[in-house]
């Protein structure tokens, strides 16, 4: 199927990321990562799971790489494991390390396909985490010591670059309710990690755009939550405030404005936390982006009130609280709202007004596999059907968007949820490393090929 409104000037890609796909977990001098400990505590990755050898797409690039081809798409997302490339978070580049992100990207570029590297999705060396991890201020300095080597590596063929992948997870699902790793529980450590993961963002952008010679186009990719209020009562818009403010506004605001929101910094204030500034921070974490990523999933109606009508928990804060729209919902259980998509692109350009790219969308439902491999998607299809709907829907209202990639290329490691679910639209068969494009990933590869056909360029 064709969407009119995304045939021109229009980036269509795939997306994957390190420590989902790589495996190889201990070769070439790849240093151990915050995930690899933390899928060593009982309890922590369902069935005890973890990325050892995940899609063992280390050993199989070539193989890979023509899949991506084979769909037809311009471009593929991926992340840089920080551990392959400097093992213990500092010091001289892992000329191994380096070499397998050389071979993937000249792979790419011989196929036609432009690379858009990532350079932190959450595989932090273990060593940054033992010194105090984001919490920690020097973090962010390493951070960009990294950047500065990636690029160095891989700045001369690759012009797309995004520093952090969702910096709202790095922080609160590592450092505040602990699901991901490292596993802390520390509100607090969680808003300073968030400081450090923007400063380390700022660091970075400005060593890339120091050195980088050529067109750049340098970014940051946010899960920002779209948030109504359940009701229009005012515990339930104050609820849409606080989840706003702490999902979105805490990043965007200083990335774009230069500040923390005031409302933000003063909920935080009275929970006894300050972010720790200091002079030139937002400065440096303001700096011009050229393009904003966003990963939408589902979005959430807010409601200020628990179950027994209460407006305050027992622990004393206002109650927010996600009470559902009624949809259907994936395997993750997430309720299916594609047009939560459209509202919060229209609002994030009526309130930043910068260019945005769709860095993930997609969705993880419970496939079953014929004998041959095939798999009959049609509930990802469907998602992905009415999602770049709403992707097209905004570009019509006038919204800048520059492209679409799909999550994700490959089934993979989700985490804290193991190889259960499955988000591919290429499955893969753990046991035997094959991969078969599912039905939706033949939808995909011939949406994109209509979609040009239906207009006169592509993105290039
Ligand atoms: O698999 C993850 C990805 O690593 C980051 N964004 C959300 C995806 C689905 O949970």
């Amino acid at each position: 199927m064709a969407f009119p409104a995304l045939a021109r000037d229009f980036r269509w890609g795939v997306a994957t990321s390190s420590y989902q796909i790589e495996g190889a977990v201990d070769e070439d001098g790849r240093g151990p990562s915050i995930w690899d400990t933390f899928c060593r505590v009982p309890g922590a990755v369902v069935g005890g799971e973890n990325g050892d050898v995940a899609c063992d797409h280390y050993h199989r690039v070539p193989e890979d790489v023509d899949i991506i081809a084979g769909l037809g798409v311009d471009t593929y997302r991926f992340s840089l494991a920080w551990p392959r490339i400097q093992p213990g978070g500092r010091g001289p580049a892992n000329a191994a390390g380096v070499a397998f992100y050389d071979r993937l990207v000249d792979t790419l570029l011989d196929r036609g396909i432009t690379p858009w590297i990532t350079l932190y999705h959450w595989d932090l060396p273990q060593e940054l985490e033992d010194a105090g991890g984001w919490p920690a201020r020097d973090t962010a300095y390493r951070f960009a010591d990294y950047a500065e080597l990636a690029h160095d590596a891989l700045g001369d063929r690759v012009v797309h670059w995004t520093t952090l992948n969702e910096p709202w997870c790095s922080a609160m699902l590592g450092y505040e309710n602990g699901i991901h790793a490292p596993g802390r529980k520390d509100f607090g450590a969680a808003m300073h990690a968030v400081h450090h993961l923007l400063l380390g963002h700022g660091l970075a952008a400005a060593r890339i755009r120091e050195r980088h010679t050529g067109p750049l186009e340098l970014g940051i990719t946010l899960n920002t939550g779209h948030f109504v209020p359940a009701t229009d009562s005012e515990a339930d818009r104050e609820a849409r405030r606080i989840a706003d403010g702490l999902s979105n506004r805490i990043y965007l605001d200083p990335l774009v404005h230069g500040r923390y929101p005031e409302d933000v910094t003063a909920d935080l204030a009275a929970r006894g936390v300050t972010m720790p500034v200091q002079d030139g921070d937002l400065e440096i974490i303001s700096a011009p982006l050229d393009i904003l990523g966003i990963n939408y999933y589902s979005s959430h109606r807010s409601s200020g009130t628990d179950e027994n009508g209460a407006t305050t928990g027992e622990d004393g804060l206002p109650v927010v609280r996600s009470v559902p729209y009624g949809r259907p919902r994936t395997a993750m259980d997430w309720e299916i709202v594609p047009e939560g998509l459209t509202d919060l692109l229209t609002r994030l350009h009526d309130d930043y007004g910068l260019p945005m790219i769709i860095t993930e969308n997609g969705a993880a439902f419970d496939d079953v596999a014929e004998e041959d491999g095939s798999v009959h998607d049609a509930d990802r299809t469907a998602y992905l059907v009415d999602h770049i709907g709403a992707v097209a829907a905004a570009r019509e209202a006038g919204v800048d968007m520059r492209g679409y990639f799909a999550w994700s290329l490959f089934d993979n490691f989700e985490w804290a949820e193991g190889y259960a679910k499955r988000f591919g639209i290429v499955r893969v068969d753990y046991d035997t490393q094959r991969r078969t494009v599912k039905d939706s990933g033949r939808w995909f590869a011939d949406s994109v090929r209509l979609t040009r056909e239906a207009g006169e360029g592509t993105a290039g």
